[in-house]
């Protein structure tokens, strides 16, 4: 018997991506993406995988979303290619690309699955890269023109549309780290293609508006990581603040306030020039949906390992760790607080609502020698992390929703398929998908709407 109830109505969904799932890279008339590129270009990814055939979603929607009705699912966040509709990001649009799209949208809404469509899970087209990428402020319009084409085949059957999934590492981890396509490491180009990104959602968020034949829900969903000092230092608060400031309010101050950071810091400033023109702010700040993608939390001291903003990110003792992060479940309830505090609570309109769009953890599942996966410590993560949601909404933070990452296993970027996110087991060989006991967990918790803790 549950012990902790969510609200009525509570949203309660999984999440995925075109990239990581589809496959089908160079299939019925699809472009190619930067990732596509970037995969194909050695080093980049872990033993050389790629995202060609990842797992087969292209041919196996039917067989996928059964399972997800078996589960209980009600609502599902998926992303479209952008490549697929457009192949070269603008211009001709190739049939096949929108007939799957219909063929997945229909197959959801008669399985009673609400479709979250998401337009931009970094997939960029390879075309509109060669001619700048997101550090060129046409990027933002051409993403206005493909919102408008989505809009007009799907918005039917569609109540809510997420223009971006994660502008940051889309920002930073393409263009300042290099970890991610298109690989680049520059600082101002980081700063623009984060710009012309939130741009591109202003934007968009119009162009769906005029489009639309029905009022449809604007959406964003966010990685935001509450970030703390290293000790008490001065330097290392100041260091932690300058941290908050280039990951967590870059995005959220022009989405919810109409400003942003990057005027703050003087160091920032010169790579900027006039990349923010009168009216931008004002166009970025439309919002209904605010999505918040919760995996971890960074400590941080001063250093010179990152230069320019000069900090470091250290990795404290006494947590438990996944294949990727620190395991840091107070930090989920840390940040709806502060959103609600410093973001939705002060505001004088309509504060957008509040959901958990991603959250997940990668642990190396295998299949146990009957066929099972006993996933115990995502079934521990997920109670604690559902514990902070809860305890955040006892709190008075109105969070709506909760959707984890992900419904199967897939390919997870630069780590290739090492790291496994899923709540069903994909064998990459066969195919084959095996509910996880983290599966038929999250499906009680779902009917139930509510957990034991
Ligand atoms: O797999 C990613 C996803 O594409 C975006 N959010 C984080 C997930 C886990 O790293």
């Amino acid at each position: 018997m549950p012990n902790i109830s969510f609200p009525n109505n509570f949203i309660w969904g999984v999440a995925a991506s075109a990239y990581q799932i589809e496959g089908a890279w160079n299939e019925d008339g699809k472009g190619v993406s930067i990732w596509d590129t970037f995969v194909h270009t050695p080093g980049k990814i872990v033993n050389g995988e790629t995202g060609d055939v990842a797992i087969d979603h292209y041919h196996r929607y039917k067989e996928d979303i059964a399972l997800m009705a078996e589960l209980g699912l009600r609502h599902y966040r998926f992303s479209t290619a952008w490549t697929r509709l457009l192949p070269n990001g603008t211009g001709q649009v190739n049939p096949k690309g929108v007939a799957f799209y219909d063929r997945l949208i229909d197959t959801l809404l008669k399985h009673n699955i609400e479709p979250y469509l998401c337009l931009f899970h970094w997939d960029l087209p390879q075309t509109l890269q060669d001619q700048g990428g997101w550090p060129k402020r046409e990027t933002a319009y051409a993403f206005a023109d493909y919102a408008r084409l989505v809009t007009k085949h799907f918005g039917d059957r569609l109540n809510v549309i997420f223009t971006h999934n994660e502008p940051w590492v889309a920002a930073f981890a393409g263009h300042f780290f290099g970890e991610h396509a298109p690989g680049q490491k520059d600082l101002g180009a980081a700063l623009r293609a984060q710009h012309h990104i939130l741009l591109s959602h202003g934007l968009a968020a119009e162009a769906i508006r005029a489009e639309a034949k029905h009022p449809i829900k604007i959406g964003i969903t966010l990685n935001l990581t509450p970030v703390y000092p290293a000790s008490d230092s001065k330097k290392d608060q100041e260091a932690a603040a300058r941290v908050d400031a280039i990951m967590n309010r870059i995005v959220l101050d022009p989405l919810l306030k109409g400003t942003t950071p990057m005027l703050e810091f003087k160091v920032i400033k010169p790579f900027l020039g006039n990349l923010i023109q009168p009216g931008d702010l004002e166009k970025i700040r439309t919002l209904d949906i605010l999505g918040v993608n919760y995996y971890s939390r960074a400590v941080i001291k001063h250093s010179s390992k990152i230069p320019i903003v000069n900090v470091e990110q250290v990795h404290p003792e006494g947590n438990e760790y996944s294949g990727m992060w620190e395991i840091f479940p107070e930090g989920l309830y840390a940040l709806l607080t502060r959103i609600q505090n410093d973001y939705l609570a002060p505001r004088e309109d309509a504060a957008p609502t509040l959901m958990v769009t991603e959250n997940g953890v990668p642990v190396p599942d295998g299949l146990d020698f009957d066929g099972r996966v006993r996933d115990e410590r995502r079934i521990r993560y997920l109670k604690n992390h559902l514990f902070q949601v809860h305890r955040a909404i006892q709190d008075g933070v109105p969070v709506k929703g909760y959707f984890h990452w992900s419904f199967m296993d897939n390919f997870e970027w630069a780590l290739g398929y090492g790291q496994r996110f899923g709540l069903v087991y994909v064998d990459y060989k066969t195919q084959k998908r095996t509910v996880k006991d983290s599966g038929r967990w999250f499906a009680r918790v779902m009917e139930e709407n509510g957990l034991e803790v």
